[in-house]
């Protein structure tokens, strides 16, 4: 008998109740190996991840069968970053058995909130471009796409934040401490990647100029497959992350003991490679072992991909219908070298017909205009590091600024701004150049962060190039960010309009009727209300403070970076805190501002803005006169997780960043989707919500990213005067100045108040700071009026149904990568 159909036999594939609570004790006995008497928490999370996962495996087996059979053409999705977060309640969810889970829990005594919190949060990324990464994955498995992510298997990732006395500390994550029971490691899929050494010219068996890279390093990246269920279960997707191991080759011509040790030494640290995720987000830090971090999960992954296409082909012609590769930023462009490198040195294609391959198999996703984000790697970094690299970026640079010379007719200026080599000061490798010159089809994430694109950093290309730059306005997956981190609306929403929605989110509009129904109002602002306490819970048990469910939960949850203004937050805060000293006979609204965000280890700014906030937080919290109207508190450690509780329980959502410097915001879309009202400026895809929820339903201030250009483009503004003629904010920066929060060191926040006034202000915090107040007292004002602010949430949840990443993803495979559903074969047998 077969042995596929042998093991479905089993009862590991029973979704009963019954079943899984066999499946479980099973489990711990005989893997885990522990007494139900003396498992911990933890071992029952393992227990019942391992049980769910085996429901998952004949199903995985079945889909990855299928696109073999159909030689499917495959999306691979190349990132340095997958913030999946935790996987537990996101497994039983899209295999439909919560329930069944949660009572075979309680069957054996257990709670299911208690094992599901015992899964570590897996931080394998920063922010915004590492969850995009994730929900891509989701719905790719979601809509039956032969989608792949390749990554790195980080042993740490990004860092857990503390607060000591107020300011950051960082903390390993270490997240695989004690096993990750969703990995299945693949010992024998591992390949080589080298590093350093030189480059040997040849002449090959017909006479021509060959190359080869020789006396380098090598290292060996080996598999581990996370399985990517989606929803309904029919398709299961794999998250390949490569994992760095030491080869066991020595070359050395004397081999004493010390050469031995040495040499043992040296293999070790090459397991470094996969250490750690580095912890900065919308900035790089043009570190060596980032850049080996690159080309090692892109070596390994490209040798992978080509492998599979190996399997059914003898040659490479139809590489571009059968793969399409997306770059998740230029983290790993330098896969455009390494592809060109496999076909012509190891594959011995002509350079023209490799090129050819490369540009129609990759595509480039831009996700941030900021400068100090553009990759730009020193050329005698990757001249040492991936010789034979930098001589093909060279040619690829020399054929193409020789077709283009001719019709630029003399432009040198325009010529040097088109090269992959930036001349000026030290050379540099321009990886922005390469992804755009080496992609067919190159995006940007939001509408107008793509316009930017075009007038900006790729304005050259993309007159060069007219065709190729398209928008690809992000998403979020419906599943994750409403159906299981806010179940209190969800059965709501399903209750009203049927589950249709959490497979095709545009079918949310239905609730948009339901707006003027009382009884739903009334059952909207309870379902908020339910999840508003659960956060307070959650504030009371991280920070101690309570504060109270009845007031504006006014949220704003992103990475720390002065774009991003907390810093404009925080001074309405003072502000208002003011006021309400001021008038302690108003009866004010009471207001819970919610902070939290790490920021980058090094970024100095962001740490003290950090400790700013907990400063101020200590002031206005246990300050009698403003009678707990206002709280303020920043919550430590924001991550998946904890963005799940924070972001059902949101009345208002900040999305403040000076226009033009955030090119998309997801956060935006899982706020306003949640039921938030978004008070917000004109950048990123808030432009875009802003015409799908209507203009009447969103707090829209501050000056549009044309403006800020205009105002840059003559020279800037004198942020003196604007604060000489704004009494509350003047106030308010004259409290931080003199140390009204900071009585234990008063020149603490001296580099803050510097930055807003003589350094001239660069986000335009105090230019926005008059009308960002303007659109806050319409909010507070607009909030004594729960009916009509319940109305108000209820259009944003029923008109956010496009930012579904299904959407997303679907666009990108009919536009970018010609990929379509396959229907894997589960042997007729029904499931759900
Ligand atoms: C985004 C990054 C990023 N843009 C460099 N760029 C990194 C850049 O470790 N690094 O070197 C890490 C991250 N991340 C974000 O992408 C944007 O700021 C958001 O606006 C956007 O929503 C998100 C997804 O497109």
């Amino acid at each position: 008998m077969d042995a596929r159909y042998k093991s479905r036999d089993i009862e590991r594939r029973s979704l009963d109740v019954d079943g899984l609570k066999r499946s479980f004790l099973e489990w711990l006995v005989y893997s885990v190996g522990k007494d139900a008497r003396a498992a911990t928490r933890r071992d029952w999370f393992h227990t019942v991840a391992l049980a769910v996962r085996d429901r998952v495996v004949d199903r995985w087996m079945d889909t990855t069968r299928s696109y073999y059979q159909e030689d499917a053409k495959r999306v691979y999705y190349l990132s340095l970053e997958f913030l999946i977060g935790r996987l537990l309640t996101n497994s039983l969810s899209n295999l439909g058995i919560v329930d069944e889970c949660r009572q075979a829990l309680d069957r054996l005594g257990l709670s299911m909130e208690d094992v599901v919190d015992a899964e570590p949060d897996a931080a394998l990324g920063n922010g915004g471009l590492g969850r995009l990464a994730a929900c891509f994955l989701d719905s790719m498995a979601s809509q039956g796409l032969p989608g792949y992510g390749y990554g790195i298997r980080y042993e740490f990732g990004l860092f857990e934040q503390r607060f000591e006395n107020g300011w950051q500390v960082e903390y390993p994550e270490q997240w695989l401490q004690f096993g990750n029971p969703w990995e299945f490691a693949r010992p024998e899929v591992l390949y080589p990647v080298q590093f350093y050494g030189r480059v040997e010219e040849f002449r090959d068996s017909v006479g021509d100029r060959a190359y080869r890279w020789v006396d380098a390093d090598r290292v060996l990246a080996m598999a581990y497959d996370t399985p990517v269920v989606g929803y309904g279960g029919d398709t299961i997707n794999t998250l390949r992350l490569w994992s760095a191991r030491a080869t066991r080759d020595f070359n050395f011509g004397h081999f004493n003991d010390g050469a031995y040790m040495k040499a043992v030494e040296q293999k070790i640290l090459s397991e470094n490679l996969s250490r750690v995720l580095y912890p900065n987000d919308a900035t790089e830090t043009g570190k060596e072992l980032r850049l080996k971090q690159e080309y090692f999960f892109t070596s390994a992954s490209l040798q992978d991909i080509l492998r599979r296409y190996l399997q059914h082909h003898t040659t490479f012609e139809n590489l571009p219908n059968k793969a399409a590769i997306q770059l998740n930023d230029t983290h790993p462009a330098i896969g455009i070298a390494e592809l060109m490198r496999l076909l012509v040195d190891q594959h011995a294609l002509r350079w023209d017909d490799a090129w050819e391959i490369t540009r129609a198999t990759f595509a480039y996703t831009n996700h941030t205009l900021l400068p100090e984000a553009l990759e730009a790697w020193p050329v005698r970094m990757i001249e040492r590091v991936l010789p034979r690299h930098m001589q093909i970026i060279y040619e690829i640079n020399a054929k193409f600024l020789n077709r283009t010379k001719a019709r630029a007719d003399g432009d040198n200026a325009r010529l040097s701004r088109l090269s992959l080599i930036d001349e000026r000061g030290e050379r540099r490798v321009r990886m922005g150049n390469l992804a755009f010159l080496g992609s067919h089809k190159v995006n940007g994430v939001s509408a107008l962060h793509t316009e930017l694109m075009k007038q900006t950093v790729f304005a050259d290309f993309h007159e060069e190039f007219p065709d190729r730059i398209n928008n690809k306005t992000n998403g979020i997956t419906p599943r994750r960010w409403l159906k299981q981190a806010n179940p209190a609306l969800s059965e709501l929403i399903t209750t009203r309009i049927g589950e249709g929605w959490i497979s095709d989110l545009s079918q949310i509009a239905a609730l948009r009727d339901k707006a003027d129904d009382v009884v739903f109002r009334e059952e909207f602002r309870r379902a908020k209300r339910k999840n508003k306490k659960r956060l307070a819970a959650y504030i009371a048990r991280q920070t101690g403070e309570e504060v109270l469910v009845d007031s504006i939960f006014d949220v704003q949850v992103k990475r720390m970076h002065e774009y991003k203004r907390q810093l404009l937050n925080v001074l309405h805060t003072i502000a208002l805190y003011n006021e309400m000293r001021d008038n302690p006979t108003v009866s004010w609204v009471p207001v819970t501002k919610v902070f939290a965000g790490k920021a980058a280890p090094s970024y100095h700014m962001a740490k003290l803005i950090i400790k700013l906030i907990n400063d101020v937080a200590k002031v206005v919290n246990h300050d009698p006169s403003v009678h707990d109207n206002l709280k303020v508190v920043l919550l430590p450690n924001y991550n998946v997780t904890a963005a799940e509780i924070i972001i059902p329980a949101a009345d208002l959502s900040e999305q403040i960043s000076t226009a033009g410097m955030e090119a998309s915001g997801t956060g935006n879309m899982k706020l306003a989707l949640n039921g938030a009202l978004t008070i917000g400026t004109l950048d990123g895809a808030n432009v875009e919500i802003r015409e799908h929820v209507g203009p009447d339903n969103i707090f829209i201030f501050g000056m549009t990213a044309e403006e800020v250009n205009d105002l840059r483009a003559s020279g800037g503004f004198n942020p003196r005067e604007v604060i000489a003629s704004n009494p509350s904010l003047k106030r308010a920066l004259d409290m931080i100045s003199t140390g009204a929060f900071s009585p234990d060191d008063r020149n603490r926040y001296h580099p803050i108040v510097q930055a807003l006034t003589d350094g001239g202000d660069h986000f335009l915090v105090t230019a926005d700071f008059a009308d960002y107040c303007r659109a806050q007292e319409a909010a507070m004002h607009l909030y004594r009026d729960p009916e009509e602010w319940t109305r108000k949430a209820i259009l944003n949840t029923a008109n956010m149904g496009w930012f579904s990443s299904d959407r997303t993803v679907n666009e990108y495979a009919g536009e970018v990568w010609d990929v379509h559903p396959v229907h894997p074969n589960h042997d007729g047998e029904g499931f759900r």
